[in-house]
């Protein structure tokens, strides 16, 4: 396996040398030749033109020659992108996705992080896209770069050989912001890897899912099985209806699940029938906490981070930490003082807390802050737990905190 890495590289320099190298040699040579005609055909030397015809044997070199030289081209060429986009059969997927103006990660268990962490000697398939728009996924060491597009995944690979960090760039430009759009390959030994993904998990939600055979019911991906699916729940309203016939509208949280699966929530989903085993005391309680933070897209085992939520989101590609104005106002200081809103085109005073933050991630465009471009993007996926962690984030960074 080792090898194969070595070898995107190594092909790539290899025609990149060779093309260069061919080309180098041409230009030495037909400057060369220029020269030498310019001083052998001089005008003075030849005052009539010398009545040429052809020459057989210097057509056939000229057109031979560069024929099998670009025809060499393209071998090389032809094999590196083989080996580019020849993704090996047992690679570990990551998903990439691209924002204005971060990167983010996600591993088969769910987890995310704004680095790439991989293990050495292990192939890793990228699969890459973007939020918003059309960013260019770049890892020179590994000479990977490749576009992500909005509502398209396209594929890469890599593989480390030698531990380290190793720069990604953005190759798009894409926003005032677009340099700072920087994100680094780590890799890591195998072992290390391990206890990396160890961390928090044995708590791993979806693998959970799998034991207890709930996804043989239900779909992660938004169809529709014997059971509603899975799929992007928290946020949404589940209507059930009562054994009267009778509806209601329930807000999908952590007790509403944790009642469905026990079989709990007084009502079956409309729509479906009731043939939902209850797993009233079947499940561990920390495998059932496990499975509800994952089906509510928290992170295995572990609270919030409201920090590193908005390092991932990329907040903090507009928003600084330290009073500086970038595309937006800073976080420092913003929670719990007064900010200037532009509302319905007259300038109003409101107070930054939770209920204000919650409102500008649902709808930013609507109330402005005065003196910035509306740009700041609207967040559908969040979350109500990715709210709150922002929103502690803020209040952790605001006013209130240095009052105290
Ligand atoms: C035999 C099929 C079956 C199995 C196995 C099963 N479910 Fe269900 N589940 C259903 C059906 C059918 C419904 C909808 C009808 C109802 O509410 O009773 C449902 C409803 C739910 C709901 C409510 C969904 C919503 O949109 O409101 C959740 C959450 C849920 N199941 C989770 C689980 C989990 C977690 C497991 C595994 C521990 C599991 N289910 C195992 C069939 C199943
Ligand atoms: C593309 C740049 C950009 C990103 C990314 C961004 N914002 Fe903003 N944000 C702005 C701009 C510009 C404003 C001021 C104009 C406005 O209010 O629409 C703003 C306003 C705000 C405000 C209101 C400030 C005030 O004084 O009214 C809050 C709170 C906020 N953003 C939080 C966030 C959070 C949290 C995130 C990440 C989930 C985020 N922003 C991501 C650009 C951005
Ligand atoms: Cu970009």
């Amino acid at each position: 396996m080792n090898g194969q890495a070595v070898n995107v590289v190594q092909s790539v320099d290899r025609t990149f040398y060779f093309i260069f190298g061919t080309s180098a040699v041409i230009l030495f040579l037909i400057a060369l030749a220029t020269i030498y005609f310019v001083i052998r055909y001089n005008h003075k030397r030849h005052p009539v033109p010398a009545d040429f015809d052809h020459n057989t044997l210097a057509e056939i070199i000229w057109t031979a020659v560069p024929t099998l030289l670009v025809l060499a081209m393209f071998y090389y060429g032809w094999q590196s992108f083989r080996a580019l986009r020849g993704i090996p059969e047992d690679a570990m997927e990551v998903k990439v996705v691209g924002r204005m103006w971060s990167w983010s990660f996600e591993y088969a268990d769910g987890r995310t992080g704004p680095i790439l962490v991989v293990p050495l000697g292990k192939p890793v398939k990228l699969a890459i896209t973007s939020k918003d728009v059309i960013h260019g996924f770049y890892v020179p060491a590994f000479r990977v770069k490749i576009d992500a597009v909005p509502g398209m995944t396209t594929y890469a690979w890599l593989q480390a050989d030698r531990p380290g960090d190793y720069e990604i760039y953005c190759t798009v430009y894409c926003g005032l912001e677009h340099a700072k759009m920087l994100s680094r390959v780590h890799a890591v030994s195998p072992e290390e890897f391990e206890s990396w993904l160890a961390q928090g998990q044995g708590r791993d939600g979806k693998a959970l899912l799998e034991k207890h055979d709930c996804l043989g019911c239900h779909a992660l991906d938004g169809s529709k099985l014997v059971g509603p699916s899975l799929k992007d729940l928290p946020g949404r309203q589940a209507t059930l209806v009562e054994t009267d016939g009778r509806e209601r509208q329930v807000a999908i949280d952590e007790a509403y699940l944790k009642a469905a699966i026990v079989g709990d929530k007084g009502g079956r989903v409309k729509g479906f029938e009731p043939s939902m085993p209850s797993y009233r005391g079947q499940i561990p309680p920390e495998e059932l906490q496990a499975m509800v933070d994952f089906l509510l897209g928290r992170q295995p085992g572990k609270p919030l981070d409201g920090a590193k939520l908005a390092e991932e989101q990329g907040c903090l590609g507009c928003h600084s930490t330290d009073g500086s104005i970038l595309v937006g106002p800073s976080f420092k200081g913003l929670f719990g003082e007064k900010t200037t809103v532009i509302d319905q085109g007259r300038e109003v005073e409101v107070l930054v807390d939770a209920d204000f933050v919650k409102e500008v991630l649902a709808n930013p465009g609507k109330r402005p802050a005065k003196g910035f471009d509306p740009v700041m993007p609207t967040y559908p996926d969040l979350t109500p737990e990715q709210k709150e962690a922002l929103v502690g984030y803020l209040m952790s960074l605001g006013h209130e905190k240095h009052s105290h």
